[in-house]
């Protein structure tokens, strides 16, 4: 193991030679960066072996999710054992440069957005806790669509990133497992007991590949994240098969299988309804808990089973793995011979569940014919569930027509699966407070009445070591010179920066670090698109996901706007601004990827009109992922979270731009609501209708845009130009969103909100002149952002859900 330059170096070589047997004349930067990843695995590996003790009292968290976006691994594993510089200096001395290996790595696009990156934070805060905390997800072959702009359209590239291989990932193939599909069920009766046998099923091997995962300065907690990939049996019917020279049924039947892990759904906040995605919920579920039971068994003795709840939780991240309460029911019953109400018991105990949306198209609802057809057995065991719980119901003299109605886990002729992951859990969560009290009091009102004890609040949180202590290492040097390291371990620790706040000097080298961020954005994005960039103007930015709720539409028109009033009023904007978008739009969503052309078209206009030149820009960032969220949010001066409010659950973008020192320009939505708490009102940018308001609005059948268009010039140019031939000959294209406005009534209530988001952004362009103003509260909002690291909300999940011990802040000091 090395502990300095000198044997760093040696080891380095070593590995180049044992891997590919080339020194490092030789090697490409492939070569050289897969020996560094392998030389770091087998660090974690020795630590791994020699120095776990457990501090969550042997009690093994495992959090299921159907997403997992890590981003790269490299630097951050570098920063959490504390050895990038010596790492960058002993390859220099080899002639490497560091920075070019941590360009070979691909950033794994497991996962559409924010529900993705947030499992991939909490793997982290779990092991930076000391919590055996573990990953089980899907091994996708190809990840999240890439997105190439062709003609200011957006167009998908599929994103091979197993190309090379992924060093990271160790195949474990004596640790495969068969998942059952299809079949039929025999029933036996024994001593009058019911004993079930599926029989006739397609099998289908799953596969589990072990990613490590690390987190700062903790290297005794080495987690895993298990990635679980579809292979075929090599069975005799698929010999058979090829024996009679009939390869197409052999390959077709290869290629069923394999499309299990083939590709990720590219939806976010909508639901795929396909029988594959059912396919690939139940995949990853039965492969992982049925790992979780045996090995559970092997640790501790055959008879252990009573105790399972004890020592092992299984969360549920969305319903997408909740296929995870029959299957452990099925798991019980079936293979552990337990009778039902035991293992009911353990089940519930076992089961958390987080839900994420509001949004009705995105909660899962499978039709009865495709579960009772693809899982035969599972579906007898819901039906079951159902049934007790309606006898529940009336026991408890529950069962009114709306209660039944609106709880029912069968309804219309499918399952529901929010409701199956509320019966079956001990605990269900909210991801923001605003977003837990619509779940409680209008979404599952009915629920709330009859299990109001399961029901919580988790607020969202980001690792706040990649976003920012990796992610903007300028600003870390200074917080750390200002407040000291510990920040780095306790990032309430940040609060410390209070009393710079009126510290001219620091002020300055505060904004300084953004001016040079923006910078490094503005060559990044010159280099690899380009795009010039104006350091000097203020940047702009929203990134995330393209959808209507999050109203990139608002944004647009109020760019519009500024570019109309700049040619109407030359002096009328004060300082330069760059608008700056990024985010995908699902491949079949015809509204949101004419967003992304009108922000394309309209930059192109601005870009050609001489009178806007140097005031006005606007660029649309191509194939937005984890890596370049890590060179964006630093770079930001103002954060745009203008969802509706009501309908972004949380959100996590808002917290990463607010550590960088970003002003948030916002709605009271999602986690804004608690963004607002923690920096103060008069340093945070709030506008628009409350969710109090949309919701009474909506209730009554929404609102009349017209009145709003009759009422605001300002709103009745820009509205008109999206269907005129102000965009040369675009008219047509843009109608959708014309028509989304005006003739469907404006459902994201853009127009009602778009007076006062025109105000709030003029404020913080007034606000922009006095920089000792603007400094400060950039300065205030990084030091009131300790609460937004997703290590407070994993210890909020350890207290209250999974009730398990971790490292105390004591602890990690006296380390
Ligand atoms: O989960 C994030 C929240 O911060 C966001 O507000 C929320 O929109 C996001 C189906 C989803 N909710 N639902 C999804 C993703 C994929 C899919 O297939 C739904 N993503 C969210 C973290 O809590």
């Amino acid at each position: 193991m090395f502990t300095d330059k000198e044997s760093f170096k040696q080891a380095y070589l070593m590995k180049l030679i044992e891997g590919e047997g080339i020194t490092t004349e030789e090697a490409t930067s492939w070569d050289k960066f897969v020996a560094l990843v392998m030389l770091l695995k087998e660090k974690m590996s020795y630590y791994r072996a020699v120095n776990k003790n457990s501090i969550s009292q042997g009690k093994q968290i495992y959090y299921f999710s159907m997403e997992f976006l890590i981003g790269k691994l490299l630097h951050n594993y570098l920063v959490n054992f504390k050895i990038e510089d010596l790492v960058r200096e002993a390859l220099l001395e080899l002639d490497i440069n560091l920075d070019d290996l941590l360009e070979q790595e691909a950033d794994p696009g497991l996962g559409n957005g924010g529900l993705g990156r947030l499992a991939a934070c909490f793997l982290d805060s779990m092991a930076f806790l000391g919590i055996d905390g573990h990953g089980n997800g899907i091994r996708y072959k190809y990840g999240l669509f890439e997105q190439k702009i062709v003609s200011g359209n957006q167009v998908e590239v599929a994103d091979n990133w197993l190309k090379n291989g992924y060093p990271w990932e160790t195949r474990k193939s004596d640790k495969a497992v068969i998942v059952k599909y299809r079949g039929t069920v025999r029933t036996e009766f024994k001593d009058g007991q019911a004993i079930f046998y599926h029989e006739n099923y397609e099998p289908v091997l799953a596969v589990p590949y072990d990613v490590p995962i690390m987190s700062y300065d903790n290297p005794r907690y080495i987690n895993n994240l298990r990635l679980w990939s579809a292979e075929t049996i090599c069975s005799e019917l698929d010999l058979a098969c090829f024996n009679r020279g009939d390869f197409n049924q052999a390959t077709s039947f290869r290629s069923e299988v394999e499309a299990i892990s083939y590709i990720l759904y590219p939806d976010d906040s909508s639901r795929a309804g396909r029988e594959l995605r059912l396919k690939q919920e139940y995949f990853f579920v039965a492969a992982g808990l049925g790992t979780i039971v045996r090995s559970y068994k092997k640790k501790n003795g055959l008879n252990s089973l009573h105790d399972f709840s004890r020592r092992v939780s299984v969360h549920i991240n969305d319903t997408h793995p909740v296929l995870c309460i029959p299957e452990l029911m099925r798991i019980l019953i079936d293979e552990e011979g337990m009778g039902w109400d035991e293992a009911w018991n353990i089940t519930v105990n076992t089961m958390s569940f987080t839900n994420h949306t509001i949004m009705p198209e995105a909660m899962e609802k499978w039709s009865i014919d495709m579960v009772q057809n693809l899982l035969p057995r599972i579906y007898m065991i819901i039906e079951e569930i159902d049934r007790r719980f309606k006898e529940d119901l009336k026991a408890r003299f529950m069962d009114n027509d709306q209660v039944k109605q609106n709880t029912h886990i069968f309804k219309d002729g499918y399952i529901w699966m929010a409701n199956l992951a509320i019966v079956g859990s001990s605990s269900v969560n909210g991801v923001a407070q605003l977003h837990t009290t619509i779940l409680k009091n209008e979404v599952f009102k009915d629920y709330y009445r009859v299990f109001g004890y399961k029901f919580n609040n988790k607020t969202n949180g980001v690792n706040h070591r990649r976003f920012l202590l990796a992610a903007n290492p300028k600003l870390s040097h200074l917080i750390t010179e200002a407040i000291g390291p510990n920040w780095k371990e306790d990032a309430g620790e940040l609060k410390k920066l209070h009393v710079l706040k009126n510290d001219q000097s620091f002020l300055e080298q505060l904004a300084n670090v953004k001016f040079e961020n923006k910078c490094r954005l503005a060559e990044k994005a010159k280099l690899k698109y380009g795009l010039i960039l104006d350091p000097s103007s203020i940047f702009d930015i929203q990134v995330k996901r393209i959808h209507a709720y999050k109203r990139q539409l608002l944004n647009v028109l109020k760019i519009m706007h500024l570019y109309n009033k700049c040619i109407n009023e030359p002096d009328s904007l004060s300082c330069p601004q760059t608008f700056i978008f990024g985010g995908k739009a699902a491949p079949g969503y015809h509204y949101a990827k004419t967003v992304i052309k009108l922000i394309n078209v309209l930059s192109k206009k601005i870009e050609q009109d001489p009178k806007v030149k140097g005031k006005l820009k606007i660029v649309f960032l191509e194939n937005f992922n984890v890596s370049q969220g890590e060179l964006i949010y630093p770079a930001a001066d103002i954060s745009e979270q203008i969802s509706t409010a009501s309908k972004e659950a949380s959100g996590t973008g808002n917290m990463k731009f607010m550590m960088n020192g970003a002003l948030t320009l916002g709605t009271l939505d999602g986690a804004n609501v608690e963004i607002k708490e923690a920096v103060g009102e008069e340093n945070i940018f709030i506008f628009g209708l409350t969710a109090e308001q949309v919701l009474d609005y909506s209730r009554s059948g929404g609102y009349k845009p017209w009145d709003e268009y009759h009422a605001n010039p300002d709103i009745r140019t820009c509205v008109d130009q999206l269907n005129s031939d102000f965009f040369d000959n675009m008219g047509e294209e843009f109608r959708t969103l014309y028509d989304s406005l005006m003739i469907y009534n404006d459902e994201f209530y853009i127009l009602k909100d778009f007076p006062s988001y025109l105000k709030m952004h003029e404020r913080l362009q007034a606000l922009y002149h006095t920089p000792k103003d603007w400094n400060k509260i950039s300065l205030l909002n990084i030091a009131n952002s300790g609460i937004f690291s997703s290590d407070r909300t994993i210890r909020e999940y350890a207290d209250w859900i999974w009730k398990i011990r971790y490292r105390t802040v004591n602890c990690i000091s006296s380390n």
